[in-house]
């Protein structure tokens, strides 16, 4: 991805997306991503850098009901995992959301899934309702709800950055993380590690 030159920094208009991550995408859960916990503390980071700045942060997740079409006993190509109400769907308790934070459910409808957070919700209503420009997407997985979610972001017009040290892949192929990041930069995505977010 283009690597965004030095130190961007944080403005009124900006917001953070965290991407699904729930207990069932983390090791030990129904469905989890490689070193899907190491998006955690950077996450945990961003999301109180935003929150100090007083600007949004926004946590989908995936939240299906028990006879969701993705899942195998329906034909699907995914085990049963975050299902509404349940642990699995949960955040873990090591991620720390402000309070303010928005969260966004998607994919409840057993007939239809959803990779990306703007798929059937109102998460575009509510970015705009709240000023928003420009989005730093972070979180699970990079080649399903990441990628999906950057690629509506961009549709929609909001200037995007993938926060590349927090997002994991699920590799169903070795390569799908790498690819879904090529595309979200062949796409308009810039690259951001957390780590250049200007003081
Ligand atoms: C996801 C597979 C199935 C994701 C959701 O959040 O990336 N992946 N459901
Ligand atoms: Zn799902």
């Amino acid at each position: 991805m283009a690597e965004a030159t030095g130190n961007v920094r944080l403005a009124s208009g900006d917001a953070l997306i965290v991407v699904d991550v729930q207990n069932d995408f983390l090791p030990g859960g129904a469905l989890a991503v490689p070193r899907g916990d190491e998006v955690i503390p950077v996450l945990n980071d961003g999301a109180a850098a935003f929150d100090n700045r007083g600007l949004r942060v926004f946590a989908t997740r995936d939240w299906h009901p028990p006879d969701h079409c993705s899942f195998q006993a329906r034909g699907g190509p995914w085990p049963p995992h975050c299902i509404a109400g349940t642990r699995g769907a949960e955040f873990p308790p090591q991620l720390k959301l402000p309070p303010s934070a928005t969260v966004i459910s998607k994919a409840t409808r057993p007939d239809r899934d959803a990779y990306s957070g703007f798929e059937g919700t109102d998460l575009d209503g509510a970015l705009k309702r709240a000023g928003v420009r420009r989005v730093f997407v972070g979180g699970l997985a990079t080649d399903y709800c990441v990628l999906n979610t950057v690629r509506d972001a961009l549709k929609l017009g909001y200037e995007t950055y993938v926060i590349a040290d927090a997002i994991r892949a699920v590799n169903v192929r070795s390569e799908d993380g790498r690819k879904a990041e090529e595309e979200m930069q062949r796409l308009g995505a810039k690259r951001i590690e957390l780590m250049r977010l200007a003081p």
